[in-house]
């Protein structure tokens, strides 16, 4: 078999000589503060193994490592007021959604035919589109397929929690050392406005009833995997006006059960959708709201804040869902494993983390030693590896860091309408992208053509490409070197 190879960016990208190029020095451990570990010297070394290829878990291992769901969990025992798992949208990203259901068997072959095309996959998921421990059999029979054919595959659970209590010990045998729970409330009275009913026991309960049973049962699965060692991330969706101050006690209460990080994320609520918020028009955050109660919680349990609330069948990075290509009509039945592509990334991706890592210390270096009370958003387009690599026009988010005395944090993302199409943008998207662009202060990309540039200055967004395939700390590092006049900033507009 011939040599496989591969590269640290996106999926259009398939050869290793860009990595290659852009390996410059040797590595060290950086800080960061106010998201999911980024380094080893962040946790503790037992852990930092376990996470540092989950790309939920780590923050850092989102630049490098892939997800993938399989939905095979079609049964619920709850019913939230933002979930209609009946809506079906390819273009729709949010929990709860799908395009193909899958048998145990169905669900192994996609996964194969993943591993075999998308080396950065290194996590399998079940988070659904129902709920992964009341269709137990189902999740578990996925599992036992999967990790005979890939045993190096980790495997990963979201749950709402009802009737995790059950199935603990066998997540223990089975080796899922990473369990999400939905937690959105730690107070009955506010989980009656959240869950009209649920099924438990063979009963339908509703209201505070209902809730108080699942707040029981939340915390209890909570207890019983943090007493395993079984790494957890609580998931909050964030209801404005119903639980978002209530979050504080939720990250209080989480965080003394032993919860490893608090992903909060914003409602999705649009009518289209048919979910119970949505028709009665409960709004979701703002970027800014979602940013300003992150903030707040600081010091709490720790917070991922690099989420992009993921569809139930959802396949790549994070920020990028290759779900599409792998429908089962494409892949033949026989398909069989291969290890090699997955293995060569990893070697790349091992010296690639090396030098981003000593970027990084010496970009936050940099800025902790600076003597400056001044805080920067920057938005960042990118593809994937830690740089600054993609173009403005390609761009279908930004990554959103913070820079201050503090040092430079992921806080969050803005998802926006890709400007070009191929033959030049629209107007009313590059408006749209503007929009999401609120309260950022410089925005960084690869590339960005005059046109765009000049709409951006004229709405008061400073951009620049001068730092294109920079890694990002090293990138963000100059830019608030330039703003405290340090150096100067070349090339914005
Ligand atoms: Fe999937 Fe969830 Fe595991 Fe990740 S997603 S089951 S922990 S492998 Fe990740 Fe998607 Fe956010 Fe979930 S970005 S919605 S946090
Ligand atoms: Fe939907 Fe999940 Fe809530 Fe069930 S627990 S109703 S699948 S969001």
């Amino acid at each position: 078999m011939s040599s496989p190879t591969v590269s640290i960016e996106g999926p259009t990208s398939t050869t290793s000589e860009g990595f290659l190029a852009a390996a410059k020095s040797g590595g060290c451990a950086p800080s960061s503060y106010g998201s999911s570990p980024t380094s080893p010297g962040d946790v503790d070394p037992a852990i930092w193994d376990k996470i540092k290829d989950h790309p939920c878990f780590s923050e850092e291992a989102h630049h490098y490592f892939a997800r993938m769901h399989v939905a095979v969990a079609p049964a619920c025992n709850v019913q939230c007021n933002y979930c209609n798992r009946k809506y079906d949208c390819a273009n729709e990203s949010r929990p709860g959604v799908v395009s193909e259901k899958l048998t145990p068997d169905q669900a192994l072959r996609k996964v194969i035919a993943v591993a075999n095309e998308v080396p950065q996959l290194s996590v399998l998921g079940i988070a659904g589109p129902g709920d992964a421990c009341y269709d137990w059999e189902k999740t578990k029979a996925t599992f036992d397929r999967v990790i005979r054919e890939i045993p190096d595959i980790k495997l990963c659970v979201s749950t709402n929690g009802l009737v995790l209590p059950d199935h603990v010990a066998e997540l223990a045998e089975m080796n899922v050392d990473h369990v999400t729970i939905t937690i959105n409330m730690v107070d009955p009275e506010v989980g009656a406005k959240i869950y009209p009913w649920i099924f438990y026991e063979n009963r339908r309960y509703f209201g505070i009833e209902a809730a108080r049973i699942l707040h029981a049962r939340q915390m209890l699965g909570l207890e019983m995997l943090s007493a395993r060692g079984i790494l957890t991330k609580i998931n909050s969706v964030m209801i404005p006006g119903v639980n978002d101050q209530h979050l504080f006690e939720v990250n209080k209460m989480v965080k003394e059960r032993g919860a490893f990080l608090h992903n909060v994320m914003p409602l999705i609520s649009d009518p289209a959708h048919g979910t119970h918020y949505g028709l009665i028009g409960q709004r979701g955050p703002t970027a800014m709201e979602m940013m300003a109660l992150q903030d707040r919680l600081e010091g709490g349990a720790k917070l991922m804040r690099h989420c992009r609330q993921c569809r139930a069948d959802a396949v790549g990075l994070l920020g990028e869902d290759r779900g599409q290509e792998f429908t089962l009509d494409g892949i033949p039945d026989g398909v069989t494993y291969e290890a090699g592509k997955r293995q060569a990334y990893r070697q790349v991706v091992a010296h690639e983390r090396r030098d981003h890592e000593a970027a990084r210390s010496e970009a936050i270096g940099m800025v902790k030693a600076t003597d400056s009370e001044k805080s920067l958003l920057v938005a960042v387009a990118t593809k994937g590896g830690g740089r600054v690599n993609e173009h403005f026009g390609h761009a279908k988010e930004f990554q959103v860091y913070e820079v201050s005395p503090r040092g430079i944090s992921l806080v969050g993302h803005r998802k926006v309408e890709r400007y070009c199409l191929g033959g030049g943008g629209e107007d009313a998207t590059l408006e749209g992208v503007i929009a999401a662009l609120e309260g950022i202060h410089i925005v960084l990309c690869a590339k960005i053509g005059n046109r765009p540039k000049e709409q951006l200055s004229r709405a008061g967004l400073r951009v620049t490409d001068a730092y294109g395939h920079d890694y990002i700390e090293t990138a963000v590092s100059a830019l608030y070197a330039a703003e405290l006049g340090i150096r100067p900033l070349a090339a914005t507009a």
